[in-house]
């Protein structure tokens, strides 16, 4: 399959995804029995915001394996999308990262409460489970498998107990790529290794889609460094400047702004290389990652 490569944002390049994302996002993610309030505290996390980045790269990357619309795919997305909502949720509470703003809005335990937040964020990570499991059979188990590998304690968790030093870590920056490997780019090689699995790719894609969002994810951090320290809240939905004040790690703070710069350039190349090694089929993801590398929000 040849994939369109034309577009020249990362927004226009990402819409068609999102909206569908957007769309699966409304028609699974509240439980019908679920108390009110709860649902109203999940949707307020989900929906209405973010740049559905992950669900969009299990879709596309579903697109570019498979010849037509795939409901695991489908499912990935939505779970993939709940594990990062829930993710930033519990982040944002005064426990963690403390902040006030996310989406360009306020935080969960802002405008709901630190309990309500906790309990939205833990209906969010198992209702993506659910979402996945219920599709039934052994692909539909090798996902949640997958998606709880890349979430869990040696995954996104083990990059939060890392970041927030709770455990023993490397100094430098061999300490801030075990951090970003794990809290940013497990979860998004996750995403598009999901939505190949759920195509039926075999053992050499997966391995270079694997490589991808690998690379992907630790330029899509550095890029998020980057912005902490050059980007406004308008352009970034979060407050500005407040990982190098609270003397968080981040690979500005380590490098420099050149050198964190050249390093995205270089994760963002490497990025290419494993998409081009898919062939036509990587023509979108190789796309995306430049247009990430060059993100100004
Ligand atoms: C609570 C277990 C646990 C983990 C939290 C996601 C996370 C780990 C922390 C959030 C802080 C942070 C800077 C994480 C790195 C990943 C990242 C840049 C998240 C923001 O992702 P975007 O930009 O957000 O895709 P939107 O809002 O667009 O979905």
């Amino acid at each position: 399959m040849t994939q369109e490569t034309q577009c020249n944002s990362l927004a226009e390049l990402l819409a068609p995804y999102a909206r569908e994302a957007n769309r699966l996002l409304e028609q699974w993610l509240v439980e019908p029995a679920s108390p009110a309030a709860l649902a109203e505290a999940m949707r307020y996390c989900a929906l209405d915001g973010g740049k559905r980045l992950r669900p969009s790269l299990v879709l596309l990357t579903g697109e570019a394996f498979g010849d037509k619309a795939n409901e695991l795919a489908a499912r990935a997305a939505v779970a993939v999308e709940l594990v990062h909502c829930y993710s930033l949720v519990h982040d944002d509470l005064p426990a963690m990262d403390d902040d006030k703003l996310r989406r360009g809005r306020p935080t969960a335990h802002v405008k709901f409460g630190q309990a309500m937040a906790i309990l939205a964020g833990d209906a969010l990570l198992t209702r993506a489970f659910a979402v996945l499991g219920e599709a039934g059979g052994e692909q539909a188990a090798a996902l949640v498998a997958e998606l709880a590998h890349a979430a869990g304690p040696a995954g996104m968790v083990a990059g939060q107990v890392a970041d927030m030093d709770l455990c023993e870590v490397p100094g430098g920056v061999e300490g801030l790529r075990y951090i970003h490997l794990n809290k940013t780019a497990a979860l998004i090689r996750a995403a598009v290794r999901m939505g190949a699995m759920a195509a039926g790719a075999d053992k050499p894609a997966l391995d270079a889609v694997g490589r991808y969002g690998r690379a992907l994810g630790l330029a899509f951090q550095l890029v998020d460094d980057l912005l902490d320290v050059t980007g406004s809240a308008e352009q970034i939905g979060k407050t500005p400047g407040k990982d190098l004040a609270a003397g968080k790690r981040t690979y500005v703070e380590h490098l420099g702004l050149d050198r964190a710069r050249a390093l995205a350039d270089e994760l963002t190349g490497e990025a290419a290389a494993a998409a081009d090694a898919l062939g036509p089929r990587g023509g979108k993801l190789r796309r995306l990652a430049e247009l990430l590398g060059q993100r100004s929000h």
